[in-house]
């Protein structure tokens, strides 16, 4: 219990002096009136404070709750940090989520023989898509980009027409073109006039594989000695639907004749000569596209594939499909004449392809 003395002008303001410190818990001892030494009158009020504790008890409840206030403070703060560290760490999960998927179909294709630098320009259309954490939607995304990347030449049979084949010695030139002859003159709807004209100048005494098809399936074939026979080898055909034009794998010397006279004959505008390059599906990408560079000065109007039968594997020749442009129009699928040979088809290629990817999932 202490007391206090409060003074103001009159009692009253010096009551509410007291009770604005104490509160209303004080008790009034005296008021009185005293003239002060500068000879004014003060009235001067004694309270006493009953429980001190009281105002303790406000002090401390203050700080109570300022201390209160603070803890929460520090727990709030406490709060948001652990979020924002979850927070982070669910979006590390994610990133990495979308990491792995992504990485791990880019490894898929890119084992299977796919171009990673083709990949690569596909994932970069997709940055921050959603897709790029779903492997399975990843895949089929891809599948589809290669589907629709694929360029596959229609079978069109406007006559009159001229098919050469060239590429390397032991592709299956000579076997493709007996294959296509008895398509076109015999499996058809419609039964098209066919003719060999042979450049294959195979060495005297060799087995005259082009002429042997000829003689079995009834077919006129006329054999050149080299390339100077060769226009009047065409001329000679004119009346043929379809002229088929098979070569021999070619020494730089005679490419250049190969060359000249191709030119001659594309000035012909009777008949256009469609140049088809057959690439086996056996080889690997490098030298597919060593075979390419070789034969594309031939001005080359669409590819032919053979040896599909002697391989699983169809990623590279999908690569060399999606980066290089040209069209393709038959798949040799083994040595059987004339069974063994397909138009080309997306379906086809993308069956073999996915069917590989499975039994690689498995
Ligand atoms: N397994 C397989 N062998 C083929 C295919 N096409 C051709 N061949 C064979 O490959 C060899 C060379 O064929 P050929 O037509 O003489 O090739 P060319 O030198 O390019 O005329 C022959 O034994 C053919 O039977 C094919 O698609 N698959
Ligand atoms: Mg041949």
């Amino acid at each position: 219990m202490i007391e206090e003395k409060f003074v103001a002008d009159n009692p009253k303001s010096a009551y509410e002096d007291a009770v604005r410190k104490y509160g209303k818990e004080i008790k009034l001892l005296s008021a009185k009136q005293v003239k002060h030494d500068d000879g004014k009158l003060y009235s001067e009020v004694t309270v006493s404070v009953p429980e001190v504790s009281h105002v303790e008890e406000r002090k401390n409840e203050e700080e109570i709750l300022l201390s209160e206030v603070h803890l929460l403070k520090a727990q709030l703060a406490q709060m948001q940090q652990a979020m924002s560290k979850k927070l982070k760490q669910n979006l590390q999960v994610q990133t990495k989520e979308e990491y792995s998927a992504t990485r791990k179909v880019r490894d898929i294709f890119v084992g299977k023989g796919i171009a990673p630098e083709w990949i690569d320009r596909v994932l970069d259309t997709l940055k921050e898509n959603t897709i790029l954490k779903d492997e399975k939607l990843l895949t089929s995304y891809i599948l589809e980009e290669i589907d629709e990347s694929l360029n596959i030449k229609e079978e069109r049979l406007d006559i009159p027409k001229m098919i050469m084949l060239v590429g390397p010695t032991g592709v299956g030139k000579t076997t493709t073109i007996a294959k296509l002859a008895a398509r076109y003159a015999y499996m058809l709807g419609k039964s098209y006039s066919v003719a060999f004209l042979n450049v294959d100048n195979y060495k005297i005494g060799a087995f005259d594989q082009l002429g042997h098809y000829a003689d079995i399936m009834q077919i006129e074939h006329i054999s050149v000695e080299d390339l100077e026979g060769f226009s009047e080898g065409i001329e000679a055909l004119q009346k043929y639907d379809i002229i088929l034009v098979d070569t021999a794998g070619m020494s730089p010397y005679d490419t250049e004749k190969l060359i000249r006279t191709v030119e001659y004959v594309q000035t012909d505008k009777a008949r256009k000569i469609e140049i088809n390059l057959l690439l086996p599906a056996t080889v690997k990408y490098e030298d597919m596209c060593d075979i390419y560079e070789n034969f594309s000065f031939l001005n080359l109007h669409s590819l032919m594939i053979s040896k599909f039968d002697e391989t699983k594997y169809l990623g590279t020749l999908l690569s060399f499909m999606l980066l290089y442009p040209l069209p393709v129009s038959y798949f040799s699928t083994g040595q059987e004449v004339p069974d063994d040979l397909l138009v080309a088809s997306k379906e086809y290629l993308l069956e073999r392809f996915i069917g590989d990817i499975e039994e690689r999932d498995k």
